[in-house]
């Protein structure tokens, strides 16, 4: 029998010993017991690094949809599934059950059949946070064809470039979306992107905002009507373990984006997998993570790790700050969520306003708090702990990428004793490694180096997209027999991990390694200190000085920059010594963030080095406007 639900630490050590010894019976127990399949496999695990090459469950059949959907139909049909809250408050939130979302799901299949899409062909799908985002998703699934989710808020060029990476046949968008008070004309951006994708034969238009757009005679089609006429009955494609499931771009720190191409078999385990555990998860949870399904969060943690679980997944469309400050509060109380799932940026910005906006809502429902993307500070983190879980929510730090498919490492709730800023111990399966500049491994406690995992874990990516070899130069070759994360990471005395950031970010300031994460940490404790980010700009003694940028909670006039620069660094000496001190601190109004809340430290290290003129495409940012406002303010 599996130990498929970790409850104490003891458990959880015996556990992951055994998935150390014996990862195929680890694994493959796991996947034999808690889903369907219609064939099993000839084998748990085939890899080998060098190609690199991995197999999960090689030979088995199933559809990834029959575990989502139908095998709950009998035990839990009128159980909701998709709980859609929208942007507005005053609009009604909708409860979609099972039942309903396979009666969706298989109608939407249906459409994407009678549109000529095949198993293997690829659909972009470029949609707001709406309840058809997540069925195109299954629909796709359904039948074997591969999904490509572009994140609605980016732009029409980085729209074209997904699109004719992947060489789709289709589009699935809608006429526009709502984001807080804005209304975004979605179908304007896709009409410029798809102009120029010659592979695209369909644009398929859900209503959203029921605004007047133009329909492109013989190429696109409302959505609504192809549904009323379709079937609810739609059989699943049965697929191999190893087919791909979806691809989904990351962007690298140089070149054009990644598409990460997961497979089905065990990218399914692995995200119900640490989905149940992770989350503590029981039958009558109302489980919500607030990222949007345009990012490998939503696939795995609001999509299909969920509903493999048979859980209700709540879908937000809208913002942390609208109508105001105490929306995701709001909705906590009201739909009496259990696990919350947020970033360490939505964190940091609700922690900047006003407690009242938290203390009016009622947040006794809540277990378990989550937060994943980004390192998260020490005081954001007790925020989040004191504030929203009063201490009595365990906090789930959870480190992973769009590549590993599923977490890594993370504390597993009422076994693995937290601590703040750190994500503590890896998940059953997860074998990781810290690895010196010279290709060694350390071993041992506090101790800091370059994060590896030594063995394959069924949900990693198996290729990108049409370019195996950069898949194999990006991964595996920093080291030997090794997956390279990017990121640096400490292990201190009993073990835990705590990542300090993208191994790009550290500085080396006379001869001294400096994470920027841990500089920053004590940068923000200063209270005037909203955010803030580290860069490094040449120095002529010291190799690199630092480079600071700084938010301050209120921009008063009146305040003395110059104490304040004072006691900036007064802090990062009682933290981190002398040798962290920063040669420039700019105070700015913001800093330039990815969608998903990373800082791009890339642009922040140009403006430092006095190289504005060249500051690549950041038209995918989430504000590009404060580029500008950076540059005037440079010091
Ligand atoms: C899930 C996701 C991946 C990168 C990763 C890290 C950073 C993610 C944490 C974190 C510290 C965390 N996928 N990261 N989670 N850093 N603590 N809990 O974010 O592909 O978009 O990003 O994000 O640098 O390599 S991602």
């Amino acid at each position: 029998m599996s130990n498929y639900h970790i409850k104490h630490l003891e458990e959880y050590y015996q556990v992951y010993r055994k998935s150390l010894r014996y990862p195929e019976v680890f694994w493959g127990e796991i996947a034999e017991e808690h889903f369907v399949w219609r064939k099993l496999w000839d084998n748990v695990l085939e890899y080998d690094f060098s190609k690199p090459s991995i197999k999960w469950f090689d030979g088995a059949k199933l559809n990834i949809t029959e575990n989502c959907i139908d095998r709950h139909l009998r035990i839990r049909g009128d159980k909701t599934a998709i709980l859609f809250e929208p942007n507005n408050p005053d609009e009604e939130a909708q409860h979609i059950t099972y039942n309903q979302l396979s009666e969706r799901v298989n109608q939407f299949a249906n459409v994407l059949k009678n549109q000529g899409i095949k198993k293997g062909d690829r659909v972009c799908i470029y949609l707001p946070m709406i309840p058809e985002l997540a069925i195109s998703l299954l629909a796709c699934a359904r039948i074997g064809a591969i999904h490509s989710v572009v994140f609605a808020g980016f732009s029409s060029t980085a729209l074209a470039t997904r699109i004719q990476d992947a060489s789709c046949k289709m589009v699935i968008t809608s006429d526009g979306s709502y984001r807080g008070k804005k209304t975004i004309d979605l179908k304007g951006i896709v009409d410029e992107a798809v102009d120029q994708c010659e592979s695209i034969e369909t644009v398929l238009v859900a209503k959203r905002i029921q605004s007047d757009i133009r329909m492109k005679d013989g190429r696109d089609k409302w959505l609504q009507p192809l549904l009323d006429e379709a079937s609810t009955i739609c059989e699943p494609e049965i697929m191999d373990a190893e087919d791909p499931l979806f691809i989904l771009y990351t962007s690298g720190s140089t070149g054009s984006p990644k598409g990460m191409v997961h497979t089905t078999g065990g990218y399914m385990v692995n995200t119900a997998y640490t989905f149940k555990n992770v989350f503590n998860y029981k039958e009558n949870d109302v489980y919500w993570c607030t990222a949007d399904i345009g990012w490998i969060t939503g696939h795995s943690y609001i999509v299909y790790g969920p509903l493999a679980n048979g859980a209700t997944t709540v879908m937000f469309e809208g913002v942390p700050t609208y109508p105001d400050y105490g929306r995701f509060w709001e909705v906590v109380e009201k739909h009496k969520i259990t696990q919350f799932y947020t970033a360490p940026t939505a964190i940091r910005a609700l922690a900047k306003e006003s407690l009242d906006f938290v203390d009016k809502y009622d947040l006794s429902s809540l277990k378990v708090l989550g937060t994943v993307g980004e390192p998260i500070n020490e005081e954001a983190w007790h925020w989040y702990n004191d504030n929203i879980g009063k201490k009595k929510c365990p906090i789930v730090d959870t480190w992973w990428q769009t590549e590993t498919g599923g977490m890594m490492i993370s504390p597993i709730p009422f076994a693995t004793p937290t601590k703040p800023t750190y994500a503590t111990l890896p998940l059953p399966g997860v074998q990781l490694a810290l690895m010196d500049e010279n290709g060694q491994e350390i071993k041992g406690n506090q101790v800091d180096g370059r994060l590896c995992v030594k063995f394959p874990w069924p949900s990693m990516a198996r290729t990108i997209w049409g370019n195996h070899q950069r898949y194999k130069e990006t991964y595996f070759s920093a080291y030997k027999n090794m997956y390279f994360t990017g990121d640096g990471a400490l292990r201190d005395e009993v073990g835990y991990y705590r990542i300090t950031g993208r191994v790009d970010d550290v500085i080396i300031v006379s001869g001294h390694n400096l994470g920027t994460a841990p500089i920053e940490d004590a940068i923000n404790e200063h209270p005037a200190v909203a955010e803030s980010a580290i860069v490094g700009y040449p120095h002529d003694v010291k190799g690199n000085a630092l480079y600071g940028y700084v938010i301050l909670k209120e921009i008063g006039e009146g305040r003395n920059h110059d104490n304040l620069r004072k006691e900036i660094n007064q802090i990062i000496t009682e933290h981190i010594g002398p040798i962290a001190k920063l040669d420039k601190i700019q105070f700015t109004v913001g800093l330039p963030k990815t969608r998903s809340g990373k800082i791009m430290r890339r642009i922040l290290r140009k403006i430092a080095h006095n190289e504005m003129d060249n500051l690549g495409d950041i038209s995918t940012l989430l504000n590009p406007e404060v580029v500008a406002s950076i540059i005037d303010e440079r010091l």
